[in-house]
């Protein structure tokens, strides 16, 4: 199924390297039916591009801590993986247009002392918003920069008080086939899931995002809240959360059930690590034309090496 709209082919897409120069903190007095207002929160930009729907797209920052600019927004919105409306990456921003995702609740539970429901006001209240910009790796070998608006998951874990035998985080993506076409499928075990081991959960890159270029998230991005984790591959940034769950066991994925040979639970970005069908040493940045060496653990080493010390990484793909 395909529609027909006026969506550029990536390979036409340019890379503008405009935008602004740091980082910087946002606060986020916003609620979500705000929804573009949150733009008012930031500081003016020096530059931003009007894109068709007449959202004015900001950030603070310019590029990644590499130097490398910023995928624009036409590219990170219409360009995206969400098997729950289709598996062509350019259909998604259209069939998802619609999609309802107000109000919202996320249940977190399991193995916490204090579960609790939170509407994405509650967290907007709760969790200022800061951008994070980071390095978007899909496993198929392409890539993003991506400025995102959200908050580290600690916060959120600290918040709920994990029991002392919690040591998985599970997170599942909302079922709604009235509303996602792909769930009318059964090719998938729906509803999406993902996971974590607790310290990845609890690293400071790890973010809940609820927005990216300084408004609050389109629903082909994971809106309201995703997850997302820089140093593995894209699939672990699962989109459209509504339960967050600690647990004992490691819990299983969408992916690594569907096809456990090429997805494992880990998924961390490694150039080393061939999947069985296509090396990974290599990816195409959006907007560019030649491929580029791909960075152990996305480039993000420094920081989160120390969690997989003594662990073989070719058996933990
Ligand atoms: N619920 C859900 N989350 C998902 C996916 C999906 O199909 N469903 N695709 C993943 C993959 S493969 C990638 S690369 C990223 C893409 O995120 P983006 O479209 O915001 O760039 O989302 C991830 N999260
Ligand atoms: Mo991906």
């Amino acid at each position: 199924m395909r529609l027909e709209y006026p969506i550029p082919p990536s390979s036409e897409i340019t890379p503008e390297a405009l935008y602004l120069s740091r980082r910087r903190f946002l606060q986020s007095a916003l609620t979500l039916s705000a929804g573009i207002a949150l733009a008012a929160c930031l500081p003016p930009s020096r530059e931003s591009f009007p894109d068709r729907a007449g959202i004015t797209p900001q950030a603070t920052g310019t590029s990644d801590e590499l130097g490398d600019p910023l995928t624009p927004f036409e590219a990170v919105t219409n360009y995206n993986n969400y098997y729950e409306f289709s598996t062509d990456k350019q259909a998604v921003a259209h069939l998802a247009r619609d999609f309802p995702y107000q109000p919202w609740s996320v249940v977190i539970g399991g193995l916490v002392h204090r579960p609790q429901t939170l509407g994405i006001e509650d967290i907007l209240r709760l969790f200022p918003l800061e951008e994070r910009v980071y390095r978007l790796r899909c496993v198929e070998g392409w890539s993003m920069v991506i400025p995102w608006l959200g908050f580290p998951l600690r916060q959120l874990l600290e918040r709920v008080e994990p029991m002392g035998s919690a040591r998985y985080v599970r997170f599942v993506a909302i079922y709604d086939p009235e509303h996602m076409p792909g769930q009318k499928t059964g090719l998938f075990p729906w509803p999406y899931t993902e996971g974590l081991r607790l310290d990845e959960a609890m690293h400071d890159l790890t973010i809940l995002a609820l927005g990216l270029y300084g408004q609050m998230l389109l629903p082909q991005n994971g809106a309201p809240l995703r997850l997302v984790v820089p140093w593995k591959y894209g699939f672990k940034s699962i989109k459209a959360i509504v339960r967050i769950e600690l647990t004992e066991e490691q819990p299983t994925t969408l992916w690594s059930t569907v096809a456990p040979q090429e997805y494992g639970f880990y998924a961390n970005v490694n150039p080393d690590v061939p999947h069985p069908r296509w090396s990974q040493a290599t990816e195409r940045r959006i907007g560019e034309s030649e491929r580029r060496p791909t960075l152990l653990f996305n480039g993000y080493s420094e920081q989160v090496a120390g969690l997989y010390q003594g662990m073989d990484l070719r058996l933990n793909y």
